[in-house]
């Protein structure tokens, strides 16, 4: 399935690559750099690029899609006129599971109820040329990691999970689905050279520390966009400690604090890994040219965290924001303080970040001991397996066996809960309650769809503890608890092996390979989940003069907050009917509701799409004006596809998260920023905004934003932008696509 000879190629011409980038930058260069100068675009470099702010073009050597993106990264695909995916893809049905009674019955119905879309998915996979993994297969960070991923590989996915690979060594991307297409229309993809942040490993974890506790902790330190437009590189001698998917782990949540990418360089846990997964050949083959998947000695980072793996203690991030961290020892006085429901209703592993044999081999290490000691666990207890060979693999070794006799229902090898895929009973009632996840993400209504949830982020290990107690103010590293005969008793450290002894149990994992000569795909016109786009119009200055505000969003607004997921994932795949939830998890500033704002044209309030929609058809475009962080989370395009369905021409924010913003622009929106943070509080509720200079638009050179109040009196200020020549064209154009 992995593509051995494109690995032998990418491995035959990357030390020269490195030395000829090496011998220009004069310096010691980092992994990342490494990755990236080895995958330029030019071929080997004739200059240097400038961290944080020069743009430079790159050849990945693979993509890879989930279902809830492909389908729109497709419909653009179909729109390119391109015959074959240019570079290696696959597709993965992971997102569109529910989770409700149990693998088998929910993988049953989503095949019935999703037939529509995985009908499209597959058969555009094999007319393209792309590898497609059935619904059930995997989690696709998981199948890649396990089936693709390579050490010094250059990877974009239409997910902002992607950087999991770098647990393996390769640099994975994020991008929206225009990306995607770019890439497999064989054109070169786009990235602004980040900076790096190094982080230097050192000791070994003990106790009930794990890898997951390293990225929650870094969480902490750099919050949600401390590593915006960077890498996050980890290097010293306590990486050798820590298994690759330990690894991978770290690397998934880094997303959740902007980074670009996380990446470990090549050492004896990551070769392991690749031989238990039957690549010896790709081992071997790395080990070969090891010293260049490796950061230098003397690599130049940007800036250098140091973590002594030792001193770790268990984190547990949350409610709302991952990046609000507790370690375990003050947690207890944390939910006191706070008033978080102390009682802990539903414990939940898997998803891309923590479904691997060994997570769930330390989760039943637990399990195992709560029965030995005669405890159950308190609260529910759900469980997504990351891939089908995990599963299987499992299963063999008891471990599925073990977290069934604690209670633990197994659902499908899928993302479920962790997008809102889950039927949880009573969460329609919203009332105040915690459950605790080993996902990476936790913002308001993500998992059950209660705003009132209040969702923490722990290793499985720490679910499992949790769950047995029932409690969030358990620790179990000092906490004894009552069993049925009434005796006080503690949990033991947990155990696992990384990597099965007996090696990855046959299974069958869920791939199917294109077919050659496959028909071309059809979209029913009728359908409500599919529908073939239509090119945007071509760029008027005319359309940003007079622009009614649609909403000043205040505080958090995630792309789950922009485009929600759940129940809207069904319509994925048709940008007229998910453009209906346009904005709805946003706090309008103004009256502090979610999803009322004012219609200028009407007086009244309505839906934030409705009044979007009313502003349409009257041919009046609108501006949206957002707060820190604006578009964090989700690579979802749809973020940036809808307002540009519904005519919204501008975002105007205090900051934008990376990969939202370069959806915008992809799909032609003009996106800004405040010069002066507290500009932002100069915008009112019946604002008219005139975004000007847009006849000279050029790169580094600030726009201006006029404010016409209700009142006659009129404000401007300065605003910044970060296109450059080629992002100025996909906006003249309307769309990267028309381009
Ligand atoms: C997520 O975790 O939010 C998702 C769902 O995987 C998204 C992609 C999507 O919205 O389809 C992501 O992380 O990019
Ligand atoms: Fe799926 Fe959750 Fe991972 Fe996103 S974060 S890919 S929804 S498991």
């Amino acid at each position: 399935m992995f593509d051995l000879e494109m690995i032998r190629e990418v491995y035959a011409r990357f030390p020269f690559r490195v030395d000829a980038a090496r011998k220009l930058l004069g310096r010691g260069m980092p992994l990342c750099e490494k990755i990236l100068y080895a995958h330029l675009w030019e071929g080997e470099a004739t200059q240097s690029y400038d961290r944080g702010r020069e743009y430079a073009d790159f050849a990945p050597d693979r993509v890879a899609m989930q279902d809830a993106t492909a389908q729109m990264a497709l419909l653009q695909f179909i729109n390119a006129g391109q015959d074959k995916s240019a570079v290696p893809a696959s597709i993965h049905c992971d997102h569109l599971i529910v989770a409700e009674c149990g693998a088998k019955a929910d993988l049953q119905r989503a095949n019935e109820v999703n037939s529509e879309v995985y009908g499209f998915l597959k058969s555009a996979a094999s007319r393209y040329g792309i590898g497609y993994w059935r619904p059930g297969a995997g989690i696709i960070h998981q199948v890649v990691l396990e089936n693709y991923a390579f050490p010094g590989g250059l990877m974009i996915g239409s997910d902002s999970h992607t950087p999991n690979a770098g647990g393996l060594g390769m640099l994975g991307v994020g991008v929206g689905g225009a990306d995607v297409t770019d890439v497999m229309a064989g054109l070169s993809w786009e990235l602004r050279m980040p900076r790096v942040i190094g982080v230097r490993l050192t000791g070994k974890l003990g106790g009930w520390a794990t890898p997951k506790d390293v990225i929650l902790r870094l969480a902490g330190v750099l919050s949600v966009k401390g590593a915006t437009n960077c890498v996050l590189e980890y290097f010293g001698p306590g990486c050798e400690t820590l298994s690759a998917t330990g690894k991978a782990s770290i690397c998934n949540m880094g997303a959740e604090l902007g980074a670009t990418s996380s990446v470990f360089g090549l050492d004896d846990p990551i070769c392991d890994y690749l031989r238990a997964t039957g690549r010896n050949e790709v081992a071997d083959a790395a080990q070969k040219i090891a010293e260049y998947l490796r950061p230098d000695q003397d690599a130049e980072y940007d800036r250098i965290i140091e973590i002594d793996l030792a001193e770790l203690e268990p984190c547990v991030n949350g409610p709302f924001s991952p990046d609000l961290v507790h370690g375990i020892s003050t947690l207890a006085a944390d939910v006191r303080r706070e008033g978080y429901p102390k009682t802990m209703e539903v414990g939940l592993i898997g998803s891309c970040t923590n479904s691997s044999y060994e997570d769930l081999g330390l989760a039943a290490s637990l399990a195992r001991q709560a029965v030995e000691k005669g405890l159950k666990a308190k609260a529910k207890l759900i469980i997504n397996p990351g891939s089908e060979a995990v599963l299987a693999t499992a299963r063999r070794d008891g471990i599925i066996a073990d977290l069934e006799a604690v209670g633990a229902e197994i659902m499908a090898n899928a993302c479920g809960p962790c997008i809102g895929q889950w039927n949880r009973p009573g969460a329609e009632q919203k009332k105040p309650n915690s459950i605790v996840t080993s996902f990476n993400r936790n913002f308001a209504g993500r998992a059950d769809g209660n705003p009132n949830t209040c969702a923490f982020v722990a290793s499985p290990e720490m679910v499992m503890a949790f769950s047995i107690a029932g409690d969030v103010t358990f620790n179990p590293l000092t906490d004894k608890l009552q069993n049925e005969r009434g005796e006080m008793v503690m949990l033991d450290p947990p155990v696992s092996d990384a990597l099965p002894k007996k090696g990855m149990a046959d299974a069958d994992n869920g791939y199917e390979a294109p077919v050659e000569g496959a028909p071309d795909v059809a979209v029913d016109p009728k359908s409500e989940r599919l529908q073939l786009l239509k090119p945007f119009a071509p760029f008027h200055a005319e359309d940003f003069k007079d622009m009614p505000l649609l909403i000043k969003a205040k505080g958090k607004c995630t792309t789950d907050h922009i485009s929600a997921a759940g129940k809207w994932l069904r319509f994925r795949g048709h940008l007229e009917n998910i453009s209906e939830n346009l904005l709805m998890g946003a706090t309008n500033a103004f009256n502090g509701e979610v999803n009322s704002v004012l219609n200028q044209l009407t007086g009244q309030y309505g839906a934030v799409s409705a009044v979007a929609k009313a502003y349409k058809q009257a041919g009046v475009s609108s501006i949206v004006v957002t707060d820190e962080n604006y578009g964090e989370g989700s690579s979802r395009e749809h973020a940036a596809l809808e307002p540009r369905f519904l005519n919204v021409k501008a975002v105007l924010a205090r900051s934008f998260a990376r990969i939202h913003e370069t959806n915008l622009k992809k799909q032609g929106m003009l996106a800004v920023t405040f010069a002066e943070k507290e500009d932002y509080d100069k915008v009112r509720e019946a604002d008219r905004i005139e975004i000007r200079g847009l006849e000279g638009f050029a790169p580094s050179k600030p726009l201006e934003a006029v404010l016409h109040h209700k009142d006659g009196t009129v404000e401007s200020f300065p605003v910044n932008h970060t296109y450059n020549e080629t992002q100025i064209g996909w906006l003249r154009k309307g769309a990267a696509l028309n381009k």
